[in-house]
């Protein structure tokens, strides 16, 4: 991209946003269509950009919250039985090592289905899950978790200190990068945060999308890459400090980052580690970007390739799991139904509808006489759970078309 790149306000810390990567025309990545609806939904474009003044990677148009996280939001966490494991350990954790006090409280802001909170819950600890979306927070209600189906601002995190007081802790996972408003966020974060508390978050790492090319992690909902970097210059604005960092080999790399009051705790060293393993991939450079770029067109110039030659040899391929993380991937390479007849995934709410834009039919796994020849992985991220599930289609000849970190056909 030139130096003339287009650029925007930071919805961090307000100094210029540099365009680097246009995803073009995209849909609602979580809205699967009726198949008799051909009214084509509602499009924004999906163009990425990075603030020259305090690195946030960040959406250039924003999608209205109301449209993306509605009642029949489709995504359950409990799809992934690794990511159960994963919360399950994650709730031990903030047991073990932050909720100390004599009645400790613990909020999650995105609670979803409750499979985190579910284990906070069975151990009698006082908790509140936060979400808007209404089925996965059925769900969470049937695991025993207390549930405010809302969105997480200064609002109603008013009404939570008033109702329950002040929290110990405030987790979210897979829900900050979700939200444009941080700031509001973060005004309610110090209206309930408890002198001593923190503030717990895991998302997507830039660090590895930039080293897997992972570029389906940006889609409306993924508003933000963070980076330890961008995150520790945001949480002084917020009147917080990163005081602790670590990696977590979950969707595809993410980084779990602990904020708490500014001079209330030490840093752990491995906040400077990753500072500097950051610093040395280039997340203060622009050129960084630029080349990221370079790799995204050619990436998604390969599957196409790729894709269009197996049809030419007649090889039967479908989608494995109708991610909303795909719904880049398909509508940016132009991948309709000609190339990719069908996608296979374990959720009903999903099934017989249309992934959104490319309108490919959605379907349940289908029996092994109806199996393709090979699958495209769109759930990358959960390779090794979907490997393991899968070996016997492996054994009976069939094969994978991964497309993270390198176009592969394996
Ligand atoms: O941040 C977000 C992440 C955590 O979850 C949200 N914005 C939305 C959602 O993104 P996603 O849909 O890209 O997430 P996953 O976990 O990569 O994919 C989930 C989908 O994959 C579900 O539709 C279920 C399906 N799936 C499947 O069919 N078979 C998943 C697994 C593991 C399987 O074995
Ligand atoms: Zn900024």
């Amino acid at each position: 991209m030139s130096a003339a790149a287009a650029t925007s306000p930071c919805r961090i810390c307000g100094g210029s946003v540099r365009e680097f990567l246009d995803l073009g025309r995209q849909p609602l990545s979580d809205t699967f269509v009726d198949p008799e609806d051909t009214s084509g939904g509602f499009v924004y474009e999906l163009r990425v950009g990075r603030c020259g003044d305090c690195t946030m990677v960040q959406l250039v148009e924003e999608v209205p919250r109301e449209m993306m996280f509605t009642a029949d939001y489709p995504f359950f966490t409990a799809s992934s039985t690794r990511m159960v494991e994963h919360f399950t350990r994650t709730a031990q954790w903030l047991l073990d090592e932050h909720c100390c006090s004599e009645d400790p409280f613990v909020i999650e802001i995105g609670a979803n289905d409750g499979t985190m909170l579910a284990t906070i819950a069975g151990r009698g600890v006082r908790h509140l899950g936060v979400d808007p979306a209404g089925l996965p927070g059925e769900d969470a209600t049937e695991r025993g978790v207390v549930m405010l189906h809302d969105f997480f601002e200064t609002r109603t995190a008013e009404l939570i200190r008033t109702e329950h007081g002040l929290a110990d802790v405030i987790f979210a996972a897979n829900t900050l990068c979700h939200i444009p408003a941080l700031d509001d966020v973060f005004a309610g974060i110090d209206a309930v945060l408890a002198p001593h508390g923190v503030v717990v978050f895991e998302d997507p790492s830039l660090s590895d999308v930039l080293r897997l090319t992972s570029f389906d992690q940006i889609y409306d909902e993924h508003f933000y890459v963070f980076s330890a970097t961008s995150v520790a210059r945001a949480a002084r604005g917020w009147g917080l400090e990163l005081v602790d960092v670590a990696a977590l080999p979950v969707h595809g790399g993410e980084l779990r980052y602990t904020l708490a009051r500014s001079g209330t705790r030490e840093a752990t060293p491995a906040v400077a580690a990753v500072l500097e393993d950051e610093a040395a991939l280039g997340v203060d450079d622009p050129a960084t970007f630029d080349l990221f770029a370079e790799r995204v067109r050619r990436h998604r110039d390969e599957l196409v390739g790729e894709l269009t030659r197996l049809r030419e040899d007649g090889v039967r391929v479908a989608g494995y799991a109708a991610t909303a993380k795909s719904a880049t991937v398909l509508n940016y390479g132009g991948i309709g139904p000609e190339l990719l007849p069908a996608i296979h995934d374990t959720t009903p709410q999903k099934q017989h509808r249309l992934a959104p834009g490319s309108r490919i039919p959605v379907l349940p796994f289908p029996d092994e006489a109806d199996e393709p020849d090979v699958y495209l992985l769109l759930a990358w991220n959960h390779s090794e759970e979907i490997m393991a599930k899968e070996r016997a289609f492996a054994d009976r000849g069939g094969r994978w078309l991964v497309y993270v970190p390198e176009v592969r056909l394996i």
